[in-house]
């Protein structure tokens, strides 16, 4: 863990200072004075200007964010050697292999749609302007494996607060690179490509929705999604978009690949759930790579504290 890529800068001071303007523009209002310039002085003019007021709802100095269910990680090579990236192959032990194929610089990143601000990004500039925080979480394939990640990178809602969703912004779409050149799959129509998957626009919100732009602080491998890939891990594994070159805001919920693929088997939602079995298998248990016995799957898997919250009032077997 102690390794960092070139790339890995942390901001963190940055991040405080947002913290600290926030809190301080929460304390003006209540007193009810009036946000001047003049008062706040170069707190406004250096962090407004640079990555945009921090949201009420982005807090992400929360030490709950880090590792919240103290997992341990599964190894470099096991986190590394058995992936889901049908760009290269449905054959999860060579996408490896085949991930080699990837040019992954340039590389950038467009966010554009119901945007007040669209911007096209490196990946340079966005860990320049996001940092590198810490991230232990586990992912849940549908297919009933999982393994603990330690990503590097910062919570989506950091880049929402810089592009300003619009009024009528509602999802949030994601799309992965289209190049059959380089990524073998496109060549068949496994799924529809390129690959694209959603969110509400509250879930994109939640400071646990993560972009990773590295793991056991190196850059991010091919095949774990470089050089950018969507982290939300309270949800199925296929929610989390790998080698992302757009992100549109929405009025209305979009089509994903997967869904495309098989409705019945993956829905909009795909919040990991064991009690709403997959149409072929239960997802009462996982089996987590590099351990002999099965475990039990939690509900939202392991983040009902965090985020049930934002489910109330739904049918979670029709909105699976
Ligand atoms: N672009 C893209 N992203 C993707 C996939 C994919 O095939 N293409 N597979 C998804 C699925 S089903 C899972 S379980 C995870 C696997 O991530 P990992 O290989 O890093 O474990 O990536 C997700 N993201
Ligand atoms: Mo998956």
């Amino acid at each position: 863990m102690n390794k960092k890529s070139h790339f890995n800068q942390y901001t963190e001071s940055q991040i405080t200072d947002e913290v600290h303007f926030t809190n301080r523009r929460k304390i003006i209002s209540q007193l009810g004075l009036t946000l001047g310039s003049a008062l706040l002085g170069p707190a406004l003019a250096g962090n407004s200007l640079t990555a945009g007021a921090t949201s009420a709802l982005c807090n992400t100095s929360s030490n709950n964010l880090k590792n919240p269910q103290n997992l341990k990680p599964n190894s470099w090579n096991e986190i590394t050697r058995y992936n889901n990236y049908y760009e290269f192959t449905t054959n999860k032990e060579v996408v490896f292999m085949l991930a080699k194929e990837l040019k992954t610089t340039p590389w950038t990143l467009t966010i554009e749609g119901e945007v007040k601000n669209t911007i096209t990004l490196d990946i340079e500039s966005l860990i320049k302007k996001f940092g590198q925080q810490d991230r232990i979480y586990p992912l849940r394939c549908v297919e009933g494996w999982s393994m603990v990640i330690p990503w590097q990178g910062f919570s989506l809602c950091k880049l929402l607060d810089l592009v300003q969703p619009t009024g009528d912004a509602k999802y949030i779409e994601f799309v992965s690179l289209l190049r059959p050149e380089e990524m073998i799959g496109q060549r068949q129509n496994s799924l529809d490509w390129p690959y694209r998957e959603a969110l509400r626009l509250d879930e994109a919100y939640h400071p646990l929705t993560f972009m990773a732009t590295g793991m056991y602080g190196k850059n991010v491998p091919a095949q774990n999604g470089a050089p950018l890939r969507l982290v939300v891990p309270w949800k199925y594994g296929f929610k989390s978009a790998k080698a992302i070159t757009h992100i549109r805001l929405l009025k209305e919920q979009p089509q994903t690949s997967w869904n495309l693929a098989a409705t019945s088997e993956y829905g909009f939602y795909a919040n990991v759930n064991p009690q709403v079995a997959h149409p072929r298998w239960s997802q009462k248990r996982e089996n987590r790579i590099g351990e002999l016995r099965k475990k039990r799957t939690l509900i939202f898997n392991g983040y009902a504290d965090q985020v049930a919250h934002l489910y109330k009032g739904m049918d979670l077997s029709v909105n699976y």
